[in-house]
């Protein structure tokens, strides 16, 4: 998307500020009708105050209401009424409410509807129009419909996302919002190496990283500690490679049914499964597996440490290239999506000549594979294949001279995905006191990793040459769901804003106000997050 001029985005600010007013008087109507108790329990919230913020929200008129009558009404598309059928997921449980998804029409019902003539909504841009009469989501495809359908549960309470029934009403304050994201890149990843995650794990952190919109879920699926995607042609990788974690523990690793599964769910959340393996360094679970892979032809031990950097696959070999052929050949074939990550951070087991030569054949494997290359943005100190992304994970203290080779790739065509480790590395402890995390690049609270601005970031990197954002959570002290929630919350939501909401919307101050709105959402959906003293969560 491309920016809003200046006139649109004063005008944005103004109606913003109009919402903030005008919802306060819906939600005193609403204070006279049938249930002023529960009315009081849930003011409307007023349109727009959600995240991340949405590009364009023009508040007006009354509130639309949901009833036990209400109907899900589907434009006739598999893809529409299976975003319908999410929808109803959601809302029943709390609600109580029946909610049928059909294509009939018929009056006071949430409309889902695609009009692929509004090509200014792109590819998961939506409208949401809510009136007393309706509630209509229009979009060009089921991608942005279920963008919209993220919106729509955070303009009600926060109660219904409980699993159980509760008092309503449930209403969404009236007006327009329409919203396209800034970047099509807006990323997670997590760690699955360190520690293992299970299949259910990984669903639950997709389950909460859809309501952000965010839409890449990068698994780091091979490190020095565990290797934990199947690969039919070398086995031993998964069932020796990953038969250990950080501390020693089991590990795991997923079964191409399990792997495929995991992709399912995130396709019907509109997110695609970015899969990485590492290399050549970060290869030690590959080593231990197989002797033949070793300079030396000596397996060494499996890992169960957290240093980095001493492993490498053996460049001059040729079994080598036999290895990542087979691997690249097979996570490619499992690979719906257009990406595939080879790693290529920390190589400090591989001489630089090294490296750039199996750089480069790496990614001609990936090529010849039908995939498009990312790597971490040591692939910028070699050369770049058309296309590539590059992972931008430096710091305020990357040297100049590594910040200037990025800058040079990225004016030669290389774009970014911008996951600086002082800001959005979701294993940074918020501060010295977190019991959980890393702080090699320093402690990484709520306001910092929200306050910088992505275009702006890395200096003569033009604009245009960053793909998105990416929060990365490496897992050596991370190793249950509580641990990926306490980190991750609330900075995802930060980051997945940054990604998503135009420029011209930035400004922690009013952020933090939205941020502090989804601590009870946050609660409802059993998501234990760190509360931040820089956020003003509402008591109690
Ligand atoms: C750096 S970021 C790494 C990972 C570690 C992480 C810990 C990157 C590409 N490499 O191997 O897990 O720091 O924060």
């Amino acid at each position: 998307m491309s920016q809003p001029r200046p006139f649109s985005r004063l005008l944005g600010s103004l109606l913003l500020a109009a919402a903030a007013t005008l919802s306060c008087a819906v939600a005193a109507d609403a204070d006279d009708a049938a249930e002023p108790a529960a009315a009081r329990a849930h003011p409307v919230r007023p349109l727009g105050q959600i995240v991340p913020a949405p590009a364009s929200v023009l508040p007006g008129g009354p509130p639309y209401t949901l009833t036990p009558q209400t109907t899900i009404q589907v434009d006739a598309s598999p893809g529409v009424r299976a975003v319908g059928e999410y929808l109803a997921g959601v809302l029943r449980p709390s609600t109580g409410y029946a909610l049928p998804v059909t294509e009939a029409r018929g009056p006071g019902g949430i409309r889902l509807r695609l009009r692929s003539a509004e090509r200014e909504l792109g590819d998961e841009g939506y409208r949401l129009q809510s009136s007393r009469d309706a509630l209509t989501l229009t979009a060009r495809g089921p991608a942005g419909l279920f963008r919209a359908v993220q919106t729509l549960r955070q303009q009600l309470p926060a109660a219904v996302e409980k699993d159980t029934r509760q008092p309503g009403p449930w209403q969404v304050a009236g007006g327009t919002i329409t919203d396209t994201p800034r970047y099509g890149h807006r990323g997670a990843m997590l760690d699955v190496s360190r520690h293992f995650f299970t299949v259910d794990q990984v669903k639950r952190y997709v389950d909460q990283l859809a309501l952000y919109k965010i839409n890449k879920l990068h698994l780091h699926l091979s490190d020095d500690q565990g290797w934990r995607i199947a690969v039919d042609s070398w086995p031993r990788l998964a069932t020796y490679g990953g038969s250990t974690q950080v501390g020693g523990g089991p590990g795991g690793y997923y079964t191409k049914a399990q792997y495929k599964e995991i992709l399912r769910y995130a396709a019907a959340r509109h997110m695609e499964v970015v899969p990485e393996i590492d290399m050549p360094g970060h290869t030690n679970a590959a080593l231990a597996s197989y002797a033949e892979l070793n300079c030396s032809g000596v397996a060494p031990p499996l890992y169960t440490g957290t240093s980095v950097g001493f492993s490498s696959l053996c460049v001059p070999k040729a079994i080598t290239y036999d290895f990542i052929d087979d691997v690249i050949r097979e996570v490619a074939a499992l690979t719906p999506g257009k990406y595939l990550h080879i790693g290529g951070d920390e190589a400090h087991s591989t001489s630089h000549e090294d490296y750039v030569a199996f750089m480069d054949r790496a990614q001609a494997t990936v090529a010849k594979y039908g995939k498009t290359v990312i790597g971490w943005h040591q692939l910028t100190g070699a050369t770049p294949a058309e296309g590539a992304l590059a992972q931008y994970w430096g710091l305020d203290g990357t040297s100049p001279a590594e910040k200037a080779q990025v800058a040079r790739a990225a004016q030669n065509g290389t774009r970014l995905i911008l996951s600086p480790a002082d800001r959005v590395y979701l294993d940074m402890k918020y501060t010295k006191d977190t019991p959980l995390g890393l702080a090699w690049a320093g402690y990484v609270e709520v306001q910092r990793s929200y306050d910088w601005d992505p275009a702006a970031y890395l200096p003569g990197v033009p604009a245009s040459a960053i793909a998105g954002v990416e929060a990365p959570l490496w897992s050596e002290t991370i190793s249950t769901s509580d641990h990926i929630e306490y980190m991750a919350f609330p900075r995802l939501p930060g980051v997945a804003e940054l990604g998503w909401s135009p420029a011209s919307t930035h400004d922690w101050e009013k952020y933090k106000v939205r941020l502090a709105a989804q601590g009870p959402r946050m609660e409802a959906l059993g998501i234990d997050y760190y509360r931040s003293p820089q956020v003003p969560w509402p008591a109690g």
